[in-house]
């Protein structure tokens, strides 16, 4: 008998292997995808649903750890599947086929496009958001493009590199920044969200956690709204976006950018982030905001240390499993000069090897500075694992 060692992170591995064998394109594929070994922790669980579990893992062959009130299930993606048809439950797990399934399906066929104001773009190829920051004190490039006119190059220069949508940022969020004034911040991003728009260099994205900067920046063309806070600081910023009609990303942070380093105290922190998200998603909807308009962002460097954010970039399937687009933001950030001992302003690099890790992971947008090195990483982690 020979033995070959098939590559387990990918599902191609084994649609390769049936293909070669004469199996026809669909029926690999489903095989493929279907011996795809996933793992899911389960929580709030009762003491009989988790009899019934142990019970139906030993007859399915699926290995499931448990503990009071929990229990971790990993097995082939069609084994687990039929825990998300009503019809084929087992008795007792009758709450786990609505979530079960909504993860199944995520799974199966992620989100091909984000909507946002006015249109929708596609995520079957990495896209990248360009920062455009005017602010006098942001950490990397503060005060460098505090002007319109600067703000305009930077952005054309940005445009010219590849990116998709433009990120204008009216308040720095680094920790221990100052507060800006609502009436300050609209001051200094309207302007340029208006020229942006008159030259054709949309769409635009503002990045405030204020309801009052969001309703201006809409009015003034802005199709996304990206809140650093989750809808946190001003949950009136959710129905902003949902009457605009915009798209919005939900970064996960704790509290506020004063006191976010004191909170960053997780147990398993991709798990925790990604619940922290999923609140925020529903606060979304509650609000109005339809799924297709939500874009997720694990926020590295926001309330997380360094060692917290490497363990968030390689779990970051926990975040993609929420179903929503993920959206990542890892640009000359501390926690690369963590590993690379680079300063600031030679960080790009770093940036770009972090952006291909995160698109191997599942992420689909990237909020750099420098966009040709993120391009040109991402144009070879997107060659060498595909779309799905
Ligand atoms: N990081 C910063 C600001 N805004 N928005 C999203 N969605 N994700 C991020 O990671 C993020 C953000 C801080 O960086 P900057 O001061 O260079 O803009």
């Amino acid at each position: 008998m020979k033995l070959t060692a098939l590559a387990a992170h990918t599902p191609e591995a084994v649609r390769a292997a049936l293909a070669a064998r004469g199996w026809d394109a669909q029926p690999a594929w489903f095989a493929a995808t279907g011996v795809q070994s996933l793992v899911v922790l389960l929580e709030d669980v009762a003491e009989p649903e988790r009899e019934a579990l142990v019970h139906w893992g030993a007859k399915a062959g699926a290995d499931v750890l448990t503990g009071a009130g929990w229990a971790l299930v990993s097995a082939a993606a069609s084994r687990l599947a039929p825990l998300a048809r009503p019809d084929r439950l087992p008795a007792g797990l009758e709450n786990l086929a609505p979530e079960l399934g909504r993860f199944l399906a995520s799974y199966a066929d992620p989100p091909r496009r984000w909507e946002i104001a006015g249109r929708a773009l596609a995520l079957d190829h990495p896209v990248l958001i360009g920062i455009v920051n005017v602010t006098p004190d942001s950490f990397s490039d503060g005060g460098r493009f505090a002007t319109v006119d600067r703000a305009v190059a930077q952005a054309e220069r940005l445009v010219a590199e590849g990116c998709e949508l433009l990120d204008v940022g009216g308040e720095s969020t680094r920790p221990g920044a100052t507060p800006v004034a609502a009436t300050d911040e609209t001051a200094r991003v309207v302007p340029v969200i208006e020229q942006l728009v008159r030259r054709g260099l949309g769409p635009v994205s503002v990045d405030t956690r204020k309801a009052a900067v969001a309703r201006a920046a809409l009015a003034a063309g802005a199709a996304v709204i990206n809140d650093v806070s989750g809808l946190a600081f001003e949950p009136d910023l959710a129905r902003v976006v949902a009457e605009g009609g915009a798209g919005v990303i939900l970064m996960h942070m704790r509290g506020t950018p004063d006191t976010m380093d004191g909170l960053a105290v997780y147990r398993h922190v991709a798990a925790e982030v990604a619940a922290e998200l999923g609140a925020a998603t529903a606060r979304a909807e509650r609000a109005g905001i339809p799924r297709e308009r939500i874009v997720v962002d694990p926020g590295f460097g926001f309330a997380k240390g360094a060692e917290q954010n490497f363990r968030l970039l390689d779990e970051l399937a926990t975040v993609v499993g929420l179903g929503y687009p993920v959206a990542v933001g890892p640009s000359r950030k501390r926690f690369l000069g963590a590993a690379t001992g680079r300063p600031v302003e030679d960080r790009d690099r770093a940036t770009a090897v972090a952006c291909a890790l995160a698109w191997e992971r599942g992420a689909r947008l990237f909020r750099v500075h420098d966009a040709a090195l993120a391009c040109e990483a991402l144009r070879l982690a997107r060659a060498t694992t595909g779309a799905p």
